[in-house]
């Protein structure tokens, strides 16, 4: 069987990574073999990169420990460092070994974040994905669309603080959520929406289904 990229977006609190263990479950059941991994953080580099993008400014952790601002250009860069590591690393080999892999986040989440919600140059953060995957794609993105304060209020009831993307406006998860479907309209045949308001169970039957129309060759 040929390896399988199959990436998890979507707001904060959308349920990628309820849905992704069920999915691991549901296909190793299945006797595939799966990865799960995600971004950033699916190395041990990224793990460095994943605290330094993610903890609030007051924690005290290396180039933030007085509290400095992360310019919006390194958090890109940053994101984009941590994305070469993984592909290179985890998703280029585990594709060569045929290994089905559910990643948590990838180049759309960059599009998303620092595109539509930053508002960074989209043909800089286009180039730095390519730079950064070396053309790899996706094979199916599966975009989890849930009301961003559903996403935020789910969080808020898992009562772990929440983190510096999390702390954003609304307005700034808004946009980010705009990305998402027009991302989802420009490639219809690579995205596919799942409606992320539903129980667990039903949408893990819904990406079930899909999976077995796009990844033909399940046993
Ligand atoms: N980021 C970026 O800006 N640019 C980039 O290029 C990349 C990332 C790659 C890390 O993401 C951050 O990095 C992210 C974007 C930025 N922004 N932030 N913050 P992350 O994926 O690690 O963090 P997250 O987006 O906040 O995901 P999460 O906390 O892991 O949430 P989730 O995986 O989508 O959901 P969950 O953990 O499965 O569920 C959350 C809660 O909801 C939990 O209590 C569940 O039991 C509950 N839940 C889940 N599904 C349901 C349903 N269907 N009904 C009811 N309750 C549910």
């Amino acid at each position: 069987m040929n390896g399988k990229l199959i990436v998890f977006e979507g707001v904060e609190g959308c349920g990628k990574t309820s849905q992704m263990q069920l999915c691991s479950e549901w296909l190793e059941s299945l006797g595939v073999s799966v990865v799960v991994t995600r971004e950033p953080g699916g190395t041990e580099l990224g793990l460095h990169l994943r605290r330094l993008l993610l903890e609030k400014p007051k924690d005290k952790l290396f180039g933030t420990a007085q509290g400095e601002p992360v310019a919006q250009v390194t958090e890109l860069l940053l994101y984009a460092a941590d994305r070469s590591q993984h592909v290179e690393q985890e998703l280029k080999p585990n594709l060569a070994a045929g290994k089905y892999i559910l990643c948590d986040r990838y180049t759309d989440s960059t599009i998303a974040y620092q595109g539509y919600g930053r508002g960074l140059n989209m043909s800089l953060i286009n180039q730095l994905n390519h730079i950064a995957t070396a053309g790899l794609e996706s094979d199916l993105t599966i975009w989890l669309d849930v009301d961003v304060e559903v996403g935020l209020a789910r969080k808020r009831k898992d009562g772990i603080g929440l983190d510096r993307i999390e702390q954003e406006t609304i307005a700034f998860h808004r946009r980010v959520q705009q990305g998402y479907a027009e991302l989802a309209a420009s490639y219809p045949s690579r995205i596919v929406r799942v409606d992320g308001s539903l129980s667990k169970e039903a949408v893990q039957q819904v990406i079930q289904g899909i999976l077995r129309v796009h990844l033909k060759e399940l046993p």
